[in-house]
């Protein structure tokens, strides 16, 4: 049998897409590879690298996975586990809006996370739509915290240009609350005549429907993966203590606590609880911290 390298576009069902050889290919996972030693929602997301047998031309068999460079994750708060939504990625992309849905910065700060050591680029799209001072202030501090944002309207177009030659040659994934557009400014990045994966044009809806599952899209040296809307994000992190590495504000200024390790709560002379009562670091990215500290204690019924 055929042996051969692709790429996981989507999966439904235990059904994989994969492109391989500018084919896709409908494949299942053989037998229980890759189930066994993983305690995942799901073994393989888009963007996985699979070895593949085909059988024909249309179908085949993933018998295993090429070691990730890297994921996005999250916690699957229903199964209580993991769950891949893109795998081997250069960015994610997280979208939020001035208001519907509201701005909601606490989301951007769990994104953050979940991305792990992938870049995270932050996009306000629908600025058609008014935003207020408060919110366009706390937006713009990610931008003082070190983090790439942009301000687009997929809807006008405004701003959609800037976003191709920044991500042209980059594998991103895409993720924000439901309705945020991401469908919609995905379409216009990829324009419908054209979408194409791979070699292969692939049906796609225009934003019409939800996405209830991740699925990879490319056309003209962008990669992008369009994942479901997520009501809460909740983070898969597992070490309270690692948490602080992804707040740039709190990361600079950790080693300077006196109790070490510094969780950064109730600690006394902790270097992060006095630059907020300084304003040196934003309340209320201080109480998204600590917030996500907890709901990783909860999880695990620490304490
Ligand atoms: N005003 C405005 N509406 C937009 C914009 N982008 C998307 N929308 C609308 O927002 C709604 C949700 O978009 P969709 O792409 O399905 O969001 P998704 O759930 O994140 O994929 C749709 O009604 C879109 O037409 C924009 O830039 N401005
Ligand atoms: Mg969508
Ligand atoms: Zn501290």
């Amino acid at each position: 049998m055929d042996q051969k390298t692709g790429i996981i576009i989507k999966g439904i069902n235990n059904i994989y897409t994969v492109l391989a050889d500018n084919n896709e290919i409908l494949c299942r996972i053989k037998g229980k590879v890759l189930k066994e030693n993983e305690k995942t929602y799901n073994p393989l997301a888009p963007g996985d690298k699979v070895i593949i047998t085909s059988q024909g031309a249309s179908d085949g068999l993933i018998i295993d996975r090429v070691l990730r460079k890297n994921a996005f994750i999250r916690w699957n708060m229903k199964k209580n586990l993991p769950q891949v939504l893109a795998a081997n990625i250069d960015q994610v992309i997280c979208i939020v809006t001035p208001d519907n849905p509201p701005f909601r910065p606490r989301f951007i700060d769990r994104v953050i996370v979940c991305a792990g050591n992938i870049p995270t680029v932050i996009i306000m799209n629908k600025i058609d739509i008014p935003i207020s001072e408060e919110h366009n202030r706390r937006f713009r501090h990610y931008q003082e915290l070190g983090f790439t944002i942009f301000t687009v309207s997929a809807q006008t177009g405004e701003g959609v240009e800037a976003l191709k030659s920044y991500f042209k040659g980059k594998s991103v994934v895409v993720v924000g609350q439901s309705g945020v557009g991401k469908s919609t400014l995905i379409n216009k990045l990829l324009p419908f005549e054209d979408q194409r994966t791979g070699g292969i044009s692939s049906k796609y809806n225009r934003g019409r429907h939800t996405t209830n599952f991740a699925v990879m899209l490319s056309h003209d040296d962008i990669t992008l993966i369009d994942t479901p809307g997520v009501r809460e994000l909740q983070v898969s992190l597992m070490d309270l203590h690692e948490l602080g590495g992804y707040f740039p504000e709190i990361s600079i200024r950790q080693n300077a606590c006196s109790f070490q390790p510094c969780l950064h709560r109730n600690e006394p002379d902790c270097a992060v609880i006095n630059a907020v009562s300084d304003g040196e670091i934003l309340q209320d990215r201080y109480e998204s911290y600590l917030r996500i500290l907890d709901s990783i204690e909860e999880r695990f019924g620490v304490y």
